[in-house]
């Protein structure tokens, strides 16, 4: 009963104070209603410029929101995001958010919090579990339709990409971190799309890790096989390991964007700016920017609310001809 009436109260004070303790379980660290929320969050790392702009975002809306932000960076590493969330845990945060590394090996930890009565709320990325009970809730981008919008993309321009005109165009992935729900559903949703033209065929696909430098050692490796002549297309599932491959194309003394064609995924700056200056062919967009939707469902949560188990945000495609117009506006 005293639960319930705490719970209806801080749904109204929601209305004019930002994000506070409302809610929450009553033994948490932050006290008494009016206290500024604690959230703890396990980001994967610092590997792109896309996980940079999603971590700025996430630290400038936490302040904007008043919320007492825990922050650490796993580097890309399963357990040390464990420890971080182990820890949130120990310090008994209103809420924990992470966006998880990998997609499984999550139950153990998750139920941990589970139990200590802290709700989790999973950004970006999602876990592959099947007590969906051990989160709350869900937000990012569609990563299934991202791979299928590249997939679409080629099959429009298969001729074009055909840059030596055998009639087959010979596609190598760079896949982002294996495990990873983006390079699992990228590739899954390219994969399927392409199906509809026999004539393309991915002739080799390797993990970069969604780093700059592993793309670049990947495409190393994929040009010292093939050479510039025998491959016609990358795909990188994200433009830094696409602006990797770049690298590797033009030490190799090949144009990237003519004699290799490259599609990626993002939309970050530096590769919009590539897309602009012809390197790139086509990259479909994915927004880092989640601070003020997490925000919301934060307080959502915190109030007792029924939220959507699942969040996703709408994304765009850009051609070189797009990005030219977009380039300056281009944020992050
Ligand atoms: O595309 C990549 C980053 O999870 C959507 O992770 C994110 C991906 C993003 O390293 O650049």
């Amino acid at each position: 009963m005293l639960k319930k009436s705490l719970v209806a109260a801080c749904a109204i004070s929601l209305g004019t104070i930002s994000l506070t303790a409302c809610g929450s379980s009553s033994d948490s660290g932050s006290g008494g209603g009016d206290d500024p929320i604690t959230m703890g969050f396990a980001q994967v790392g610092a590997e792109s410029g896309w996980r940079t702009a999603n971590t700025k975002n996430i630290k400038e809306t936490a302040e904007k929101e008043d919320v007492n932000l825990k922050f650490s960076d796993a580097q890309q590493k399963q357990e040390n995001q464990i420890k971080a969330i182990r820890s949130y845990i120990q310090q008994k945060v209103d809420v924990i958010a992470f966006s998880p590394v990998v997609e499984t090996g999550w139950d153990t930890v998750l139920l941990e919090a589970k139990r200590a009565n802290i709700p989790v709320i999973l950004t970006d990325r999602s876990v592959d579990t099947k007590d969906t009970t051990l989160y709350k809730t869900f937000l990012g981008s569609d990563f299934i339709k991202e791979g299928e919008k590249a997939g679409e993309w080629l099959v429009d321009n298969a001729k074009e990409a055909d840059v030596n005109g055998d009639g087959s165009v010979n596609v190598v992935q760079i896949e982002g971190t294996t495990g990873a729900a983006p390079a699992i559903d990228r590739g899954e949703g390219f994969a399927d799309t392409i199906k509809s033209d026999p004539n393309i065929k991915v002739i080799a696909s390797q993990t970069g890790d969604f780093t700059r430098d592993g793309g670049k050692k990947v495409m190393e490796g994929f040009l010292q096989k093939y050479g510039v002549n025998g491959i016609d297309l990358v795909f990188a599932h994200n433009d830094d390991m696409a602006l990797g491959a770049i690298e590797a194309i033009e030490a190799a003394g090949g144009k990237p964007g003519t004699d290799i064609k490259i599609v990626s995924i993002d939309a970050v700056h530096d590769g919009m700016q590539a897309l602009v200056d012809g390197k790139i062919n086509f990259i479909v967009e994915c927004n880092p920017l989640l601070g003020d939707y997490a925000a919301g469902l934060v307080k959502k949560v915190l109030a007792g609310e029924t939220v959507e188990k699942k969040n996703y945000g709408e994304d765009g495609s850009f051609t070189q001809e797009q990005a030219k117009a977009a380039l300056d506006s281009r944020k992050y």
